[in-house]
């Protein structure tokens, strides 16, 4: 029986405390053994095979069976070419994987032993010297095995047979009727998007993608902590301990509770424990001078460094250590004349959500290292982010995900992992997600990133908007029973465990709550809006489909060429080759690009300026969508776009692709994230300039309006009052459009716009008369001038145009380099900085370093 069943210990608590205000009790000569609880990893010598196979291969834990192959050169590359479709047969075996790993007798029968497995994907079989032990149906899941009388003193055999999920998920479909949308998949409790989505490939996988332990402990373990606060007032938190203890006899043990912050607060309490513990023990305290944690932009990420230990002075102890923030976090929802606000509010302030949405940053998810997770999540902070959200159809991330974004002060939209389909009822499968929620809520509540828990992706809105019900011939009685399912799942046992294991945080049934073809999706709740890209709209209409909480938007940009050599020989990189088909997942992606880009630039001449334009495309579109859903404030208060990453190379809604390299549309979505935005908006006669704002105060300010033409000559200039009012949107400026396009010349005409506080720069915008296809923009004719630092590594560079250059992207092909801006445009007469970090000398980084822009493209 799997330890975590046991965790959901409701309310009453027979242990309470309340000690005010101590520091540095007594009880110091207490020893603190950490001893008792010994932890080893088994993570090393498994061996891996085919069911049938004699051979056995060395494996990688955690690992997959996908990656296993490829270490052992038995498959090739399973993301290059179309590899994938000759891959597909890994699915349909069944996989074994094995280890011997040595005990002792002493500690076989004085200690409790168990093994625990983090993460099992997914239908799995555990042998322990040829006792079944486990029965794993859940990849989300982790299990903890009591295993003493199974065990030998020396050596012991642990063999993993995995079942083809693939076969398994078919199965149970048979045996269910009506079938249901997302078929195979939604009977089995793993990754969703492991079965093929519109932006990855189909690897439906298996192994053990998480650590695996062998833990012995005696007398007394702590399972889990929960921690939760109260803000009493500016100067004094209460926060309240809650701890699952498991414990073989009773006896007395002492608690010491240490929290580092600022300063060192200790508490200590006595606890008798008696025996059997049916109870968790709750210990609550204040705390003074409170430093609260708050999201990047609105305050300093404040953490607590939390050691709660047990102590028995005789004999054993067991110590539980994490990181915890001190922060209100709120979803307001008010009914107003539109419908009903929807926007977040930290630590009692309003607060705009900035971000994306996050997917599995390799379809491998073993391979997803921490650094990974720091790279990624740094630039979403660097692009002035402090929300993602991560979509339910891919995995509760690791536990160093939310830790990174608890240090950074991001924000996490934590979706549980139904995406896209219609799910089971049956008992045995609300049994299993039962369990999952336990497992998850209970590993993540501590975290203060986490701002909000919500059901699923598009399960709501697909049922009422997607044509499942005719599709699928449904009678009035099947549609009635699946809905109740929904029903049971999603506004009953989720929300109804939530209430117990984490009561302080806002539940969202389904992301979105309402479809984008219902006018009602723009007055309440959050909104996913694809009328561009699904719905062939065109960008502008990004301008008038602006709802309270924008939680999904976007538009494909191809990704860069070092992530297409990542899959595609040199005679495979044009757009109708095998290779590129195969990394395109949505059918009809290459046209809709094409649609998009006939409206806005000229046809590309070859393939590379083909995969910079489409960038550009994507970020023009983005770029409209951003600055609409923030010059809506306070009626709209997020914007989380589609996608902030990619699991492999491929075309699709990212910002960052699969080779980390920043698309164009990063950039852009960094500048329209700023603290300080102007934006212009369009009416067909009038041009009216906005000032969005997320500051806290209000800032006097002037906005700097500049008309040049492409050669640099300054036709007009004009300073208007413009003050930023904190966290809101202003309009403060409007101007005839028509009179303007008629006195320049619209095709030659770039308006800048900068907003000035004193003489510094809060920031800049730049806007023209006619979409880029129509610009007559002149041949590029940009000096470089290169500064290297010291030890050759890093400099600058200064970049200077004679005219105009659009969107001016700097690459060192097949080489490392960052810059630190880039597909920037560059004004006649400005002096253009960019640090960069590279892997190449100044010689070759003089002679290797490539400029493009849009007038290179044609
Ligand atoms: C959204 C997501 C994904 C999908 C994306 C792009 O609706 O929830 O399911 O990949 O659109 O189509």
């Amino acid at each position: 029986m799997p330890a975590a069943d046991h965790r959901l210990i409701t309310c009453c608590r027979q242990y309470r405390f309340i000690i005010l205000c101590i520091s540095c009790f007594f009880l110091a000569e207490i020893h603190t053994c950490f001893g008792r609880v010994l932890t080893s990893e088994l993570n090393s010598n498994w061996r891996f095979r085919k069911t049938g196979d004699k051979e056995w291969l060395p494996a990688t834990v955690p690992g997959t069976v996908h990656t296993d192959l490829l270490d052992n050169k038995k498959i090739p590359d399973p993301f290059y070419g179309t590899n994938e479709k000759e891959l597909q047969w890994i699915e349909t075996c069944n996989w074994e994987y094995e280890l011997w790993f040595n005990s002792n007798a002493e500690i076989i029968s004085s200690y409790h032993c168990e093994l625990q497995f983090e993460g099992l994907d997914t239908y799995a079989k555990v042998y322990l010297n040829d006792s079944l032990i486990l029965v794993a149906e859940n990849m989300f899941r982790t299990w903890s095995i009591e295993c003493n009388k199974f065990m030998k003193p020396e050596k012991n055999h642990l063999v993993i047979i995995f079942e083809s999920a693939v076969k398994r998920g078919n199965q149970e479909a048979r045996k269910n009727t009506p079938t249901l949308p997302g078929e195979e998949k939604v009977y089995t409790r793993k990754a969703q998007y492991q079965y093929g989505w519109d932006w990855g490939p189909r690897f439906a996988g298996f192994g053990i993608w998480k650590p695996v332990k062998f833990v012995a402990w005696t007398a007394l373990r702590i399972n889990n902590v929960q921690l939760s606060h109260e803000l009493l007032s500016d100067s004094v938190t209460e926060i309240s301990a809650v701890l699952d203890v498991a414990a073989d006899k009773a006896s007395m043990v002492y608690i010491k509770i240490v929290l580092e912050g600022a300063a060192k607060d200790s508490f200590y309490f006595e606890q008798p424990l008696t025996l059997p513990l049916t109870e968790n023990i709750e210990v609550d305290f204040e705390i003074n001078n409170p430093m609260l944690w708050s999201c990047t932009g609105s305050g300093k990420q404040n953490l607590y460094r939390v050691t709660i230990q047990l102590m028995d002075p005789e004999r054993e102890s067991d110590v539980f250590r994490t990181s915890y923030g001190l922060r209100k976090v709120e979803l307001v929802q008010e009914k107003d004349k539109p419908g009903s606000s929807f926007y977040f509010k930290v630590n009692d302030e309003a607060v705009f959500m900035k971000g994306a949405n996050w997917i599995p940053a390799d379809h491998f998810l073993p391979r997803v290292t921490k650094n990974k997770y720091r790279e990624l999540l740094t630039a979403a902070k660097d692009a002035n982010m402090n929300m993602i959200r991560v979509w339910g159809g891919g995995v509760y991330e690791d536990d160093a995900f939310y830790d990174i974004c608890d240090s950074l002060g991001i924000l996490v939209w934590q979706d549980f992992m139904f995406a896209c389909a219609m799910y089971p009822g049956d008992s045995s499968f609300l049994a299993n997600v039962h369990s999952e929620v336990i497992d998850n809520v209970t590993r993540l509540r501590n975290h203060p990133c986490i701002a909000l828990w919500c059901g699923n992706n598009e399960i709501d809105e697909g049922w009422k908007n997607w044509g499942w019900q005719k599709q699928y011939k449904y009678s009035a009685k099947d549609s009635a029973a699946i809905w109740k399912n929904y029903l049971g799942l999603f506004h009953e046992l989720i929300p109804g465990l939530l209430s117990q294991l984490d009561p302080s945080r806002p539940y969202w049934e389904s992301s979105p709550s309402i479809g984008w073809g219902h006018e009602e999706s723009l007055r309440s709740g959050d909104s996913h809006y694809w009328g561009v890209w699904w719905g062939m709209q065109p960008f502008e209409m990004y301008m008038k489909k602006t709802g309270r909480f924008m939680s999904e938007y976007g538009f494909q940009g191809m990704p860069s060429m070092k992530a297409i050599e990542m899959f595609a020989a040199t005679g495979e990189r044009k757009l109708n080759s095998a290779a590129m088909k195969n990394h395109q997942k949505h059918p009809s992606g290459f046209e809709t690009i094409e649609h998009y880009m006939h409206d806005w630039y000229k046809k590309p001449k070859d393939f590379e300026s083909y995969v910079y334009i489409s960038q550009l495309l994507q970020a023009e579109g983005m770029k409209i969508a951003i600055e609409s859903h923030r010059r809506a404030k306070p009626y709209c208060m997020g914007s989380l776009f589609w996608q902030l990453n990619d699991c492999w190379p491929v075309t699709s809604w990212s910002s960052i692709d699969y080779s980390g390299e920043r698309k164009a549309f990063y950039y852009v979505s960094r500048n329209s994230f700023q603290k300080y935005l102007i934006s212009v908006v369009d009416t067909g006669t009038n041009f009216s300039v906005y000032v969005v704002s997320d500051d806290v105060i209000d800032q006097k300010a002037k906005l700097k309006i500049t008309v040049l033409d492409f050669l640099g000559n300054v036709l007009s200039t004009e300073v208007a009052n413009a003050t930023a009012l904190k966290n809101a949107s202003v309009r403060c400026y409007s101007n005839r459009l028509d009179e303007m396009r008629s006195r320049y010349n619209p095709f030659r005409t770039v308006i800048k716009l900068e907003l000035f506080k004193g003489d510094t720069l809060l920031t800049r915008n730049l806007y023209y008369l006619n979409k880029p296809k129509d610009l007559l923009l002149e041949k590029k004719d940009i000096d470089v001038i290169y500064d290297f630092f010291n030890d050759n590594s890093d400099g600058i560079l200064k970049l200077t145009s004679k005219n105009l250059s659009k969107n001016v992207y700097l690459d060192t092909p097949g080489h490392e380099t960052d810059f630190s801006e880039n597909y920037f445009d560059l004004l006649p007469g400005e002096i253009k900085t960019i640090h960069f970090q590279t892997s190449l000398s100044e010689a070759e980084m003089k002679s290797q370093l490539v400029i493009r822009t849009v007038s290179d493209t044609y």
